[in-house]
């Protein structure tokens, strides 16, 4: 009974992870540009937002507030931009047969919620059953680095949002919480050392996609 989603999807989905200033944005378009050599124009989105509703949510959860936002309010605003999104762009894309590239989705949930806010990994989970069904990326790209060197890469750029203003702890915590994930299902994660040079993550990347690829390929 998976589909409150109506989900017949025939696109792959990949997202993009990491903790703070890790390069997401960056390498974002590269990995677009790897698809391309695929013949692959991949739907680009993002997470909390992708849709002009979710993108409103988004700015609830990221501006600094006076009053704290308790951490179950933040969990329910995350899955509730979530399943907007889902709903208004990423299933209808894939079932359309296009493929999405997604920068976060439910493993950003696990890792900040659950490790970094210590949140239940049960209550998301329940969640990510609620919202998702049986939806989950066919590829995560875990972007992995010292949270020290990110944060300094993510302030350089301005004003801390809500998140960046945590302590180094609570992105150690996030930091581990991804490894952990990835350590689980080694072929559906691919961790890339970020603390490299832009060229070397970028070839670690690109072997990647093309792994993936051939996996794909072949079924
Ligand atoms: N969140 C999100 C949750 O708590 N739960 C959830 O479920 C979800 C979905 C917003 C926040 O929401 C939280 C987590 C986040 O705190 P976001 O917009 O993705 O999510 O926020 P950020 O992680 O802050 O994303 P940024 O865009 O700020 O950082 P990026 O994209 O990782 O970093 P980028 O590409 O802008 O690079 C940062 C700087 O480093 C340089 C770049 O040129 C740039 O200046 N750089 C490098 N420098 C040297 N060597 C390299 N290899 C480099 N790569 C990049």
């Amino acid at each position: 009974m998976s589909n409150r989603l109506d989900q017949q999807r025939k696109g792959s989905f990949i997202t993009v992870e990491g903790t703070e200033g890790v390069g997401k944005t960056t390498n974002i378009a590269w990995i677009r540009q790897c698809l391309n050599t695929y013949g692959i124009e991949p739907l680009m989105s993002r997470e909390p937002g992708g849709t002009n509703l979710a993108e409103e949510i988004r700015v609830l959860l990221l501006e600094p507030r006076e009053e704290p936002m308790a951490e179950l309010t933040e969990l329910l605003l995350i899955f509730a931009a979530r399943a907007q999104h889902l709903a208004r762009k990423i299933v209808p894309a894939l079932n359309a047969g296009q493929w999405v590239l997604c920068d976060r989705f439910t493993d950003a949930t696990y890792a900040y919620q659950g490790g970094g806010r210590l949140l239940d990994k049960t209550t998301i989970n329940n969640l990510e059953n609620l919202v998702q069904a049986d939806l989950r990326p066919d590829l995560v790209l875990i972007l992995d680095i010292e949270p020290e060197l990110g944060l300094q890469r993510a302030r350089q750029r301005g004003e801390p949002d809500r998140f960046e203003q945590e302590t180094l702890e609570f992105f150690r915590r996030v930091r581990a919480a991804y490894q952990e994930r990835a350590s689980q299902d080694p072929t559906r994660y691919l961790v890339i050392d970020a603390g490299q040079s832009l060229d070397q993550v970028q070839r670690q990347i690109q072997s990647g996609i093309e792994a993936f690829m051939s996996r794909r390929l072949a079924v």
